[in-house]
C-alpha cells in the first residue's frame, strides 16, 4: 500500500489538531516508543508530541510483559501534561479513541475489556499502556502508549494467535495505518479537550466494556478474585461481586472472562 508509508510529515500534514500530533518523531525501528517519549517528556517536550515507530524490538506491556510490534502494526506514544483530576480517565480516553478510530476507518466494532484491552470478537487487537510521573499533587507527565495490530498475520505469531487478532485478519485486506493514526490523534485530542473542560468519558467507556455482567477471574497483585464484574467506579476501578456477596474494588489487574 503506497499511501501507508508513515513519516512525520504524512502524519502532521493538515491534521487539523491544535496540539496532538503537531510534533511527531518517527522512527523506522525503536526498542520502545515509551522510552523515547519518557526522555522527551523529561526534557519538557511540547504537549501532544507523538513518538511513533514502524517496529519495536523491545515493546512492552504492563508489568514488564513483552508487546509484539513488528512492521505493519501501529506503535506510538503520546506525551501529555494532564491535571491530577484527569489522570484516572486517561485509560478511558485511550480505549475510546482507539475504538472510535478503528470504527471510522474500518467499520469494525471493537469493544473494551477492562482495564486496557481493545477487542474484536473477543480477541485483543490493541493494548494501552499509561505511564505517569506524579510529584506530590502535580503530574509531571503522562505517556499514553498504544499498540494496534493493523496489518499483522497472526498465523506468523503462534505465541499470541489464540488471544489476538489484527484488523487485516478480520477484514481479509490491508488497512491504511496512516489513515488510522491520523483518525486516532484527532480523536485523542477531542476526548482530551472534553476531559480538560471538566467533561466525563465515564458513561461511554462503561457502556463499551465487554466485561460487565460477566463471570470473571481477576488477578491483581498476585491475588486471584472470582465473581461477577458488576460495574466500574468513576475512577475506572472494577467493582467485583464475589460469590459470598462481597463487593471488592480493584484498581488494576488482569481479567479472564469465564463463560
Ligand atoms: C498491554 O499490556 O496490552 C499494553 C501494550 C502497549 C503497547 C504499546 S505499543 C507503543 C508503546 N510502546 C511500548 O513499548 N508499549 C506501548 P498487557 O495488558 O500487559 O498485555 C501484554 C500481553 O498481551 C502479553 O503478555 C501477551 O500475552 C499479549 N500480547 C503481546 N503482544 C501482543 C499483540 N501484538 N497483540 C495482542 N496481544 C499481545
Amino acid at each position: 500500500m503506497a499511501e501507508d508509508t508513515l513519516s512525520a510529515t504524512s502524519i502532521t500534514n493538515n491534521l487539523g489538531t491544535r496540539f496532538i500530533g503537531r510534533r511527531v518523531l518517527y522512527y523506522p525501528s525503536l526498542t520502545s516508543t515509551m522510552e523515547v517519549a519518557k526522555e522527551e517528556a523529561r526534557q519538557g517536550a511540547v504537549e501532544g508530541t507523538v513518538v511513533i515507530a514502524d517496529e519495536q524490538t523491545g515493546g512492552r506491556g504492563r508489568l514488564k510483559r513483552a508487546w509484539l510490534s513488528p512492521r505493519g502494526n501501529i506503535a506510538l506514544s503520546i506525551i501529555l501534561y494532564p491535571s491530577l483530576s484527569c489522570l484516572s480517565s486517561l485509560i478511558m480516553l485511550a480505549s475510546l479513541a482507539v475504538v472510535h478510530s478503528i470504527e471510522s476507518t474500518t467499520g469494525l466494532k471493537p469493544q473494551v475489556k477492562w482495564p486496557n484491552d481493545v477487542l474484536i470478537k473477543g480477541k485483543k487487537v490493541c493494548g494501552v499502556l499509561i505511564e505517569s510521573d506524579v510529584q506530590r499533587t502535580k503530574v509531571s507527565y503522562s505517556i499514553i502508549g498504544i499498540g494496534i495490530n493493523v496489518n499483522l498475520k497472526l498465523a506468523d505469531f503462534p505465541e499470541i494467535q489464540p488471544v489476538a487478532t489484527s484488523l487485516s485478519d478480520e477484514l481479509r485486506k490491508e488497512v491504511s495505518r496512516l489513515s488510522l493514526v491520523r483518525h486516532l490523534l484527532v480523536e485523542v485530542e477531542r476526548l482530551y479537550l472534553t476531559l480538560s473542560a471538566g467533561g466525563s468519558l465515564y458513561e461511554e467507556w462503561r457502556s463499551s466494556l465487554v466485561t460487565l455482567g460477566k463471570k470473571v477471574r481477576v488477578t491483581a497483585d498476585e491475588t486471584v478474585y472470582e465473581g461477577v464484574a458488576e460495574s466500574v467506579a468513576r475512577d475506572g476501578s472494577l467493582l467485583l461481586r464475589s460469590l459470598d456477596g462481597k463487593l471488592t474494588k480493584i484498581v488494576a489487574g488482569d481479567v479472564t472472562l469465564r463463560d
